[in-house]
Formats: structure tokens, C-alpha cells, sequence
């Protein structure tokens, strides 16, 4: 008998470090034989998420345009259909940063409508240490209240709350945070993990693929927060098309990011997260920012060409039209005179009142 498919979803609010540590568990597990099908997922197509992913060589289908909740039949599709093209031991699903109540939205019809096929593994919240510390010191972490609210109720509905980037703490502060999760969150099994050192991998992989009991939790949710908590961030998706002579990619990247980040300290913004993926042939170059312009952080290098493709996704606390004039301003700045841009695709968006395809109001026993 074939097995089935195990299903593990990876959640947590923006910056988390989920695609960082879906990219490190994909190669992990690869090395050990395991076929691995990704999920990514966004409120609108062109991601740097997607991109990253691919270099993994493993499948990645893309639900984008609207979150899985509110498209949770276009989820199931991907399931299958990610399923079916790698022949898949495991899918692993990112969903949006910004939702929250998955429990009662994903994991309790999954449960119900694909018990059959699939094991699903516990609900799994990745948080950012240092907004986490701040948030349970009752503060916002740079965020709008609301979207502090989402990162709360994300962490109330977890079955395991995974604490990342553990390499930027000392070992006593983390084992601190580590117990005030705990207290904070007595009904979540809480580990540690670090993407970069790989650190903790291997312990958080043991515990969700041996359980299946999954979306233990629903908690209440009051939608018009969750809804204003999105509805502050501007949205930008988009992917342009870089022609140049002799272009030192890595340098119009770090400068593109250092402009960004200094205007948004500048500007006193806060960021949920900032992406960027420039891509020259198989080379690649990627930036992120996740708040202050100190959490600007560049990987990787694209050398040196005449032509790069550039995906610029950017979620930050600004109107979409302020965040779209931001954005071109400074990459007409860094590319001025030598480089001429083709813009293939350029969303500016704030995303809609969440609508959830289902909403359970009960835990659903899976056996
Ligand atoms: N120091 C450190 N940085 C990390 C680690 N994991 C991720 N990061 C960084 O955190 C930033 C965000 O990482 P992503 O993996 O893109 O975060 P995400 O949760 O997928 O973000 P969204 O898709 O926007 O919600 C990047 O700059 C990563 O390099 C880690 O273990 N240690
Ligand atoms: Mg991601």
C-alpha cells in the first residue's frame, strides 16, 4: 500500500522566517529521499516566495490572489496537484503572514474533507523572537495594534508555536522567552529552531511528523480587527525586467535596499516584510527587510550580466498608492541613466475583508 501524503502547515505572521525555513527543511528532507511538494500562498501572483522555492528543485504550486482561507477550494487544487506532479511523501504549505484563524478555516475542513487521503500534521506558528518578546510584553513590535492582534491570535490558535532565528538571541534569553511562551501559551507545545545554523530542524520535524492531531484549538476572532490589521498594510507585487551593460547586480540590489530602508526609518514606517529576489540565469540574489533598516539582511550574488529579472514584494504600513510612488522613486534612483526598466507586472493593493470559504466552530476529531 502506498503511503499517504503527510501534510504540514507552516503559518506565523510576515518576516517569520517560514519560506527560510521551507527551503532548509525541502533540502533536508530531499537528502534523505523524501519527494517534497511546496505551497506557497499570496493576495496577488509574481512572488519572491515561488521563486526562492523553485531553487530547491522541488515542485512548488502557488495559490495566489487571494489567501487559502478565503480560496480554500483553490488550496485543494494545489494539494492535488502538487501532490500528483512529485509523487509527494510530504507537502509543505506557507500561508499568508497576515491570517489568522486557520484553525477553524483550514485545518477543520481539511480534517473533514481529506482525512482519506492525507496526514495532516500539527498546526505549526513560526514566530520572529524579537517581535515575539515585545508582543508578550504587551507592546506592538513596530506594528498597527490590529496587526499586533493577528500576530496574538496566531499564537493562541497554534498547536506548536516554533520559536525562530534563535541564532540572533544568547542562550539565556532564549530559554527566558522560551518559558514566558510557555506560560503565555500553556495549551502549544513550543520549540526552537534557527534556518540559518539549521539548529532545531530536526527536533521540530520529529514532533509534527509522528503526531497527527492537528488544529486543537479554535479561538474567537474578532473579524473587524483581523480585518483593519491587514487593511493597514499596503501591498506591492511585481516583477521588472532589468537591461543594462555590464551590470554589477548585487550592487543595484544593496543599493535599491539601503535607499528603502533609510527612508523607511526616515519615515518612521512600520514593515511587515520586504522581499526582494533578482535573478541573473541560475544566479540569484536575495534581500529582505522585516522592520528598522538594522533588520535589512542580503544573500546570495547575481554577478555580473546585461539582463536580470527583479521581483519587488513589499508589505508595509502605508497606503498602497504612497508605497507604489515610494518604490518607483527609488528604483528609478538606483538605476538611472544605465539600467532601463521594463515593468511586466505591478500590483499596489491592500487586501480585503477576510471572507473564509468555511468556518468551523468546533475542533473536528481526525482519530
Ligand atoms: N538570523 C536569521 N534570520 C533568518 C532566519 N530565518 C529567516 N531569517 C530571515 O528572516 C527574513 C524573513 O524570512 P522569510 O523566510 O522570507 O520569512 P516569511 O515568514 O516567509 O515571510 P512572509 O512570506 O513575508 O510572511 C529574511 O531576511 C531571512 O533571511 C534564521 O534562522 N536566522
Ligand atoms: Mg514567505
Amino acid at each position: 500500500m502506498m503511503n499517504k501524503t503527510r501534510l504540514i502547515m507552516v503559518g506565523g505572521f510576515l518576516g517569520a522566517g517560514k519560506t527560510t525555513l521551507l527551503y532548509e527543511t525541502t533540502k533536508i528532507l530531499m537528502k534523505d529521499g523524501k519527494r517534497i511538494g511546496l505551497i506557497t500562498n499570496d493576495q496577488a501572483s509574481e512572488l519572491v516566495d515561488t521563486a526562492l522555492l523553485l531553487q530547491t528543485n522541488a515542485k512548488v504550486a502557488e495559490v495566489s490572489g487571494s489567501c487559502f482561507c478565503c480560496n480554500f477550494n483553490g488550496f485543494i487544487e494545489s494539494i492535488k496537484q502538487v501532490g500528483a506532479e512529485s509523487q509527494a511523501d510530504i507537502i509543505i504549505a506557507e500561508p499568508v503572514g497576515s491570517c489568522t484563524d486557520l484553525s477553524a478555516t483550514i485545518m477543520q475542513p481539511l480534517k473533514e474533507q481529506l482525512n482519506k487521503d492525507l496526514i495532516i500534521s500539527p498546526l505549526t506558528v513560526l514566530a520572529d523572537p524579537l517581535r515575539l518578546a515585545d508582543i508578550l510584553d504587551g507592546r506592538t513590535a513596530g506594528l498597527h495594534p490590529s496587526a499586533a492582534y493577528i500576530f496574538q491570535k496566531q499564537l493562541e490558535e497554534s498547536d506548536v508555536i516554533l520559536i525562530s532565528k534563535t541564532d540572533l538571541l544568547e542562550n539565556d534569553e532564549l530559554e527566558f522567552l522560551k518559558e514566558k511562551v510557555k506560560l503565555h501559551y500553556p495549551d502549544s507545545q513550543v520549540l526552537t529552531v534557527s534556518s540559518k545554523t539549521g539548529e532545531g530542524i530536526t527536533e521540530w520535524l520529529k514532533l509534527i511528523t509522528s503526531g497527527k492531531k492537528t488544529g486543537q484549538k479554535i479561538v474567537e476572532v474578532d473579524y473587524d480587527t483581523y480585518a483593519e490589521g491587514e487593511a493597514v498594510l499596503g501591498w506591492l507585487n511585481s516583477s521588472v525586467n532589468l537591461k543594462g551593460n555590464q551590470v554589477n547586480w548585487d550592487e543595484v540590489v544593496n543599493n535599491f535596499l539601503k535607499e528603502l530602508s533609510q527612508q523607511i526609518d526616515t519615515l518612521k514606517i512600520g514593515v511587515g516584510h520586504i522581499k526582494i529576489i533578482l535573478e541573473n540565469g541560475a544566479k540569484y540574489v536575495i534581500g529582505n527587510i522585516t522592520g528598522t533598516s538594522e533588520t535589512l539582511s542580503i544573500r546570495g550574488t547575481a554577478g555580473i550580466s546585461g539582463e536580470a529579472q527583479i521581483i519587488i514584494n513589499a508589505r508595509v504600513g502605508v497606503s498602497p498608492e504612497t508605497l507604489d510612488e515610494l518604490v518607483k522613486e527609488i528604483l528609478e534612483k538606483v538605476t538611472k541613466d544605465k539600467i532601463k526598466i521594463k515593468i511586466d507586472a505591478w500590483k499596489c493593493l491592500s487586501p480585503g475583508y477576510p471572507n473564509p470559504t468555511f468556518r468551523y466552530a468546533e475542533v473536528i476529531d481526525n482519530g
